[in-house]
């Protein structure tokens, strides 16, 4: 219980008439984490707040009543102040990435992500690539977390390049884990794959399962030489719900 507000009323009569008794409602309704002592108009937590996780702001409205019943209302804002509680988590930790050495310098590859749900500069993201691995062939936007190509990768054929990001919010806390970025280099004859269409759209009902299959993508590789070659179904993927929707 945290103390952080009193109201206070006044009244002219005597006796039970300038009696003055404090309660509380929240004018949008919902779960009210506070208490009022109706004696004294003190507001107190009821319990713990975390801004990340519920409301951040909350409009309460206060009555002071009289012995006689009449009454009084006066409202109070609270705004949950936001603590660096969180630190930036990588989701997914691994990255798998094909690239041809015919890629040219410029090329993005991959963009890599921590969430941190905390407000302001404590959830801001900053990526930096360790200096180790093959960090000197690519470029990292430490604020997007997009990693292009910044050199040939001629000769590199047949290599499996690696990089190792971490990141760091704007309060100073870092990534528990760290991402690896694995960067599979193949000849520059075999073509990338290429998905069927540009753009997918599926349609999804907002109380939808985890694990309810959404749609299908496909991509294939051309396969090669020929102008007129077929796409091969070399990739069929399922896309799967796996984030609770409409949060
Ligand atoms: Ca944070
Ligand atoms: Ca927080």
């Amino acid at each position: 219980m945290f103390l952080f507000h009193q109201v206070s009323a006044t009244d002219g009569d005597r006796g039970s008439f300038g009696t003055i008794t404090y309660t509380l409602g929240l004018s949008s309704g919902g779960t009210l984490p506070f208490t009022i002592t109706k004696e004294t108009g003190q507001l107190c937590t009821s319990t713990v707040l975390d801004r990340d996780e519920g409301l951040d702001k909350f409009e309460l409205t206060v009555t002071a009543t009289d012995g006689g019943g009449l009454s009084s209302v006066s409202r109070v804002r609270v705004t949950v102040v936001d603590i660096n509680d969180n630190r930036p988590t990588f989701y997914p930790v691994l990255y798998m990435v094909s690239l041809s050495t015919h890629s040219a310098p410029g090329t993005s590859v991959v963009k890599i992500t921590a969430n941190d749900p905390d407000a302001g500069e404590n959830g801001r993201v900053t990526y930096r690539a360790l200096p180790e691995g093959g960090s000197n062939l690519f470029t990292l936007n430490k604020d997007t977390g997009v990693i292009s190509l910044s050199r040939s990768l001629h000769g590199k054929t047949n290599t499996v390049i690696s990089m190792v990001i971490s990141a760091e919010d704007g309060g100073g806390l870092t990534a528990p884990v760290n991402a690896r970025v694995n960067v599979s280099v193949v000849a520059g004859s075999m073509a990338s794959p290429v998905f069927e269409q540009g753009q997918y759209f599926f349609t999804v009902s907002e109380d939808v399962l985890r694990g309810t299959a959404v749609g299908v993508v496909r991509a294939g590789t051309k396969s090669g030489g020929n102008t007129c070659a077929t796409i091969k179904h070399s990739l069929c993927d399922v896309i799967i719900a796996h984030l609770t929707l409409g949060h």
